[in-house]
């Protein structure tokens, strides 16, 4: 009987860390500055993206480049790249070639961003706390691949590694989304408020993820 308990009860375990969940008032805390902790997303895109949104909340004072969602295929490692140079400056890449966004420059303020591409164009849309700012483009006709390793705080330079300290995120991140769709402002403050309408390849509220390395999930 005992035995049986015990079963039932590592099953459950097993089933609870595979499983999404709400992350809705949590945080992955980055303590330090390492060469391979990480967050794995354990999820992607079913199909090549024509076009595609990511979002996510980010808290720290590195003054330092930092990669804060990289998604890498087996062709191209900078696939889709959220990338901090710099204070005052994002970087987006899409099929490994980006394009920069030039914002507020702020220390250990929490930022808010999301990106938006759409291959027929290649229009890159930016948002910085909600605001909209003004569209560029990149890589009109590409598509973006499927098989994906998606990281969050870690910069790929190979599928699923090839990392490097110097460009490794320390802070705190949240708030992480991906679309296979464009979004709208008043989506991307949805997205914000961590209530979104239009359901997510992944989200924050259902989010697949497992921890490697040193990273914590915290109130
Ligand atoms: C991608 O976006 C374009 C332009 O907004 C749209 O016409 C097209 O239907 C979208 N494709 C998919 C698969 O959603
Ligand atoms: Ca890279």
């Amino acid at each position: 009987m005992g035995q049986l308990r015990l079963c039932l009860l590592a099953f459950v375990a097993l089933f609870d860390l595979a499983a999404p969940q709400d992350l809705e008032y949590h945080v992955f805390v980055y303590p330090h500055e390492t060469k391979n902790s990480h967050v794995l997303v354990r999820a992607k895109p079913e199909q090549p993206l024509p076009n595609f949104t990511v979002c996510l909340q980010s808290y720290t004072d590195l003054t330092r480049p930092y990669s804060l969602f990289s998604y890498a295929t087996k062709a191209q490692d900078n696939e889709i790249l959220l990338l901090k140079p710099k204070p005052g400056e994002y970087r987006f890449y899409v099929g490994g070639k980006f394009v920069t966004f030039h914002v507020p420059q702020s220390i250990a303020a929490s930022e808010h961003i999301c990106a938006s591409w759409e291959s027929a164009t290649g229009i890159v849309g930016f948002w910085f706390n909600g605001k909209p700012w003004p569209r560029k483009g990149l890589q009109r006709g590409y598509t973006v691949g499927a098989e994906a390793a998606i990281v969050l705080g870690q910069e790929q330079d190979a599928f699923g590694g090839g990392f490097n300290a110097q460009q490794s995120f320390t802070g705190e991140l949240s708030a992480v989304y991906m679309w296979g769709t464009g979004i709208s402002t008043s989506e991307v403050m949805e997205a914000m408020y961590n209530r979104p309408s239009k359901a997510p390849i992944f989200g924050w509220r259902n989010f697949p993820y497992k921890i490697v390395g040193e990273v914590y999930l915290k109130p």
